[in-house]
């Protein structure tokens, strides 16, 4: 069993895309400078957030975090989105998810310019990358490929399943892991809350993608001999250490891990990897920025 290290495949990304920030500062060119929005005080999010500052910092784009309470209007976002839309000073645009229950999330996303859409969520790129065109692929997809691909797993005709279908993980996962690529061409199955048998059906695959933030979902009855785990779910467990939690992947990781040929850990695994993902998003963003050349 290999443990798949996120953590130093993406310090390795990191240490590429500063070269890549030097050369582009050597031309006389801007550094990147990524836009975050964060509404409210989730502490997971204020994490996140904090780890996507420091990410930036240490392969030198330029980054501003905006906050707004968990009152802010939806209006008064999207103005604000409106506004860095424009700001030729802007090269990519996040906003945190998720976001309080009376801003409609589809209406913030559908706002920001794809061109600086470097979490890939809006319709416009999900739709590029459905059909195979460049585009900003999601973070967390985009960072799951590029660890199959550094540890060059073999994914052709393989069984994959996949546990969840949301919009940032696994609906474009799916789609990704179905394409005529490498990583891809697998038989992809997506399971859900509605889906029957899913014992049965993870117990068939060669590959199992857990992201449902169910913490300790997969269980080693579910898993064959030899297949690969990826494992998306980072929930905050209650428990009695410094923080009140500890960190959760949604398989159970001691009897799984035993059974696996790859597995990722949390954290470590697919974490610093969907942080990498958005860098690389960012710098293709300044690439293509007409009015940064
Ligand atoms: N807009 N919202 C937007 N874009 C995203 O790409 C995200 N996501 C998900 C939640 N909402 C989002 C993230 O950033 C999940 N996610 C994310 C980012 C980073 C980490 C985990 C999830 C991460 O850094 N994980 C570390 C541990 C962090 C900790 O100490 O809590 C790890 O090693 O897994």
């Amino acid at each position: 069993m290999i443990v798949l290290d996120g953590k130093k495949i993406a310090q390795e990304i990191k240490k590429e895309i500063s070269e890549e920030v030097k050369t582009l500062i050597a031309q006389g060119k801007p550094a990147p400078h990524l836009v975050a929005i964060l509404v409210g005080n989730d502490g997971a999010s204020e994490t996140y957030v904090g780890h996507k500052e420091k990410d930036c910092k240490e392969v030198g784009f330029r980054s501003t975090v905006l906050r707004f309470s968990d009152s802010v209007s939806q209006e008064e976002l999207l103005l604000e989105i409106n506004k860095l839309n424009t700001d030729s000073d802007v090269t990519g645009l996040i906003v945190q998810l998720p976001l309080p229950a009376h801003i409609s999330e589809e209406k913030i996303i559908e706002s920001i310019n794809p061109d600086k859409d470097v979490d890939g969520f809006h319709p416009v790129n999900v739709g590029r990358m459905v059909t195979g065109l460049p585009t900003f692929v999601s973070a967390t997809p985009d960072g799951i490929i590029e660890l199959l691909k550094k540890y060059s797993i073999e994914t052709s005709g393989k069984n994959c399943v996949v546990l969840g279908r949301s919009n940032i993980v696994g609906r474009p996962m799916a789609n990704l892991l179905s394409q005529k690529a490498y990583p891809g061409d697998c038989t992809v199955t997506v399971c859900h809350s509605r889906t029957r048998n899913i014992k049965e059906i993870c117990a068939q695959a060669d590959i199992i993608i857990a992201a449902l933030g169910s913490p300790e979902f997969v269980t080693a009855d579910m898993v064959k001999e030899g297949a690969v785990v990826i494992d998306v779910g980072i929930t905050r467990v209650k428990a009695d250490n410094k923080n009140g939690f500890r960190l959760t992947g949604d398989v159970k990781f001691d009897e799984v891990s035993v059974k696996t040929s790859y597995i990722t850990p949390v954290p470590g695994g697919v974490g610093p990897m969907t942080r990498v993902a958005l860098l690389k998003n960012t710098l293709k963003a300044a690439k293509l920025s007409k009015s940064q050349f």
